[in-house]
């Protein structure tokens, strides 16, 4: 690893998306799930669990202005620990308590993450006012300290920090630098960055390493990350040391989250014990200095923010270690670890990894925000090296278990993207309690789709990477950025045809001849089969980790005609995952295919694709609620139910033949509910 090589996401003001597929997700996304949102934050939405994110702001600083005037602090009586309920009508709420999840703020600062990406492309002054009108709430919400977080300003800020493991005060501050740095990067104000500043200097000041700090670190991983982030922002120092902090002292013995929790026992007099479930650390990462970890462990979306964090810290320092775990890491995920369709997180005991190819396609937890989180680990570890197989990872979740996180009109959302839904077994069976079979408009516990809002308004970050004097492409998107390169101002215009078809076309228009190099991403989804490369004569072209780098001289019109075989591909599954013995799923590009009750009748289970005929399955176009899509169509057999006793003696099974149709994966759930499974016989 030569940290000379390593390259960064472009500046998204020097990109715009144009992709056909692309452009339509992110216009939902601005049309429908941002505005949704915010009425989602205020209460607003009949028929949905109200958020009291806003209600939680306007308290905190109703408190906050009243603290300045010197009025004493009276917490409400029932001080809650973790989750206050909410009364389900807004008009009940009284107006100094604090209602929901300890981290409701996260809610504000995913959604401004993302108005400030959609305002990049897209500006819209009413958006851009609601947004700075949210914005003077929260800061008003803040207190003269810097601290930040409503719940403990609302319930005694006394307790501040004093349960990191749970209380996700250290998440909070890394969603509202995430937003904030966002937001200033796209409008240029920096009310809301320096909110941020003030609460990461409150948590430098009393977490760290030097005498008389916590050495505590976040229970939710994501301040790593951001901190990383914000010191890229701003060039501080302190906020790279506390990042480092974090992840330098996970792990470490004796277990901070025990210590916190006997000095909270101690204060209430009660006796401590760490309990016997080894597994106590693991579900946050904790079980190990990050160093020494090498199995993807614990909650999936803590993990993703971690290994991030990891990776960000190994690109600023050149940690060799750090990325030696990374490697492992993400080697434990994408060998062992993994679902076809880019979700993670096998159990949802803990909303978790689970053991080794123990991935279940019923009973799956693969979180919206834990595919989403592999896409930050993905796209940081291709800024270390760029390898395809990083690039592979982060398109087929973005492609897939992303995409399928919300509806095609943007207006419900899956938490929990199953590979496998029957509803009444959802609806019947204790095991699959977590799975919904059809979208909600929302959650009490909206992690999902604000992530998802934020994630697709800032794809362009995804696509590309750059040093000086190359330019990486690892996503096809439609798009044109702008780079300076050899001397010279580039403008680039990439044409593409995926997902449904493997052209694509980067046009380079230069005001000078320009030096440098263009590195083209081959998706590992050729199958093998050699991709058509066309390029101007006097390039270089060389072929390392997956990426085709043509090197030279680049004129104004000269461009690259790239053509991938996209063949339909019939997969399986190493044998040790047991849930996918004697099936197959398909895949065509970077989509992975499902089968819908809608089309194919009910129990998917009793059909069958025929293996003397995959070279007959075919693409077809379609639409799903006239959204355009590549379909497949291939041969295959149904099964005969039969009447007769639960228990019969063995004859071969009678069968049908039938014309199985598959769907796209993101695009399941949208025409009513009923079954679905990516896996099918074979
Ligand atoms: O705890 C904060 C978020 O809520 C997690 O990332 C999600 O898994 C959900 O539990
Ligand atoms: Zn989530």
């Amino acid at each position: 690893m030569e940290k000379t090589q390593f390259s960064r996401p472009l500046d998204l003001k020097a990109v715009r998306i144009t992709d056909a597929f692309w452009h339509a997700h992110q216009e939902t996304v601005r049309r429908e799930v941002i505005p949704y949102q915010w009425e989602a934050l205020n209460d607003r939405v009949a028929g949905a669990a109200p958020s009291y994110c806003m209600h939680n702001f306007r308290a905190a600083a109703k408190r906050v202005a009243e603290k300045r005037l010197g009025k004493a602090f009276v917490p409400a009586s029932d001080t809650p620990r973790g989750f206050q309920p909410p009364p389900e009508d807004p008009s009940q709420a009284e107006p100094d308590r604090f209602y929901g999840y300890v981290f409701q703020d996260t809610d504000f600062s995913k959604w401004i993450e993302a108005v400030a990406y959609s305002l990049l492309q897209h500006p819209d002054p009413d958006l851009e006012r609601t947004a700075d009108e949210a914005i003077d709430l929260v800061c008003a919400a803040q207190d003269e300290s810097g601290y930040l977080d409503t719940y403990y300003i609302l319930n005694g800020m006394d307790q501040a920090f004093t349960n990191l493991r749970d209380h996700h005060e250290l998440y909070c501050l890394g969603h509202l630098v995430e937003g904030a740095v966002a937001y200033c990067q796209a409008t240029g104000k920096d009310k809301l960055l320096q909110a941020a500043c003030r609460f990461a200097d409150y948590a430098a000041a009393r977490l760290g390493p030097e005498p008389g700090k916590r050495k505590g670190y976040p229970g939710h991983e994501i301040a790593e990350m951001a901190l990383f982030r914000l010191y890229e922002a701003t060039g501080k120092e302190t906020y790279r040391a506390l990042a480092q902090f974090f992840l330098d002292q996970r792990g470490t013995r004796p277990y901070y989250f025990d210590e916190e929790a006997s000095a909270r026992a101690a204060l209430e007099g009660k006796p401590f014990s760490p309990g016997r479930d080894p597994g106590r650390y693991a579900y946050h990462q904790a079980h190990l200095p990050v160093r020494e970890q090498a199995e993807a462990v614990g909650h999936a979306v803590r993990a993703g923010y971690l290994y991030s964090g990891m990776a960000d810290a190994a690109r600023l320092t050149g940690d060799e270690t750090l990325y030696a775990a990374c490697r492992r890491l993400w080697e434990s995920i994408a060998g062992e670890k993994l679902y076809i369709t880019g979700g993670v997180g096998g159990t949802h005991i803990g909303e978790a990894f689970s053991y080794p190819f123990d991935l279940p396609n019923d009973a799956a937890y693969s979180e919206t925000c834990a595919a989403i989180a592999l896409v930050f680990f993905a796209r940081r570890m291709l800024a270390l090296e760029p390898k395809a197989e990083y690039a592979d990872v982060m398109e087929q979740a973005l492609y897939n278990t992303v995409l399928a996180g919300m509806s095609l009109d943007g207006k419900s959302f899956f938490y929990v993207n199953p590979l496998e839904s029957v509803p009444s077994a959802c609806r019947g069976d204790k095991r699959l309690e977590h799975v919904d079979p059809v979208r909600r408009k929302w959650f009490g516990c909206a992690c999902c789709p604000p992530n998802i809002a934020r994630t697709v308004t800032s794809l362009a970050a995804y696509a590309y990477t750059e040093s000086p004097d190359t330019l990486w492409t690892h996503l096809y998107l439609g798009s044109e950025l702008a780079k300076r390169a050899g001397g010279a101002n580039l403008r680039l215009a990439m044409e593409s045809a995926l997902p449904w078809s493997g052209r694509a076309k980067m046009t380079v228009h230069t005001d000078a001849p320009a030096a440098c190099t263009l590195a083209f991403r081959i998706p590992g989804w050729c199958g093998g089969e050699p991709p058509a490369i066309a390029f101007p004569s006097g390039i270089q072209a060389e072929d390392r980790d997956g990426y085709r780098y043509l090197s030279g001289v680049w004129h104004d019109g000269d461009a690259v005609v790239l053509d991938f075989p996209m063949p339909v591909r019939v997969r399986t599954a190493d044998p040790r995952v047991r849930e996918d013995v004697g099936k197959a799923a398909l895949t065509r590009g970077p989509i992975t295919y499902c089968l819908e009750q809608t089309d194919n009748g009910p129990d998917l289970h009793l059909l069958r694709l025929d293996p003397a005929r995959l070279s007959e399955i075919r693409p077809v176009p379609a639409e799903i609620l006239g959204v355009p899509m590549t379909c497949l169509e291939a041969p295959g057999l149904r099964e005969e139910r039969g009447d007769g006793p639960l228990y019969r003696d063995y004859c071969p099974p009678e069968t049908r033949p039938a014309t199985l149709r598959f769907i796209p994966y993101y695009a399941w759930a949208n025409r009513g509910e009923g079954e679905m499974r990516v896996w099918v016989r074979i």
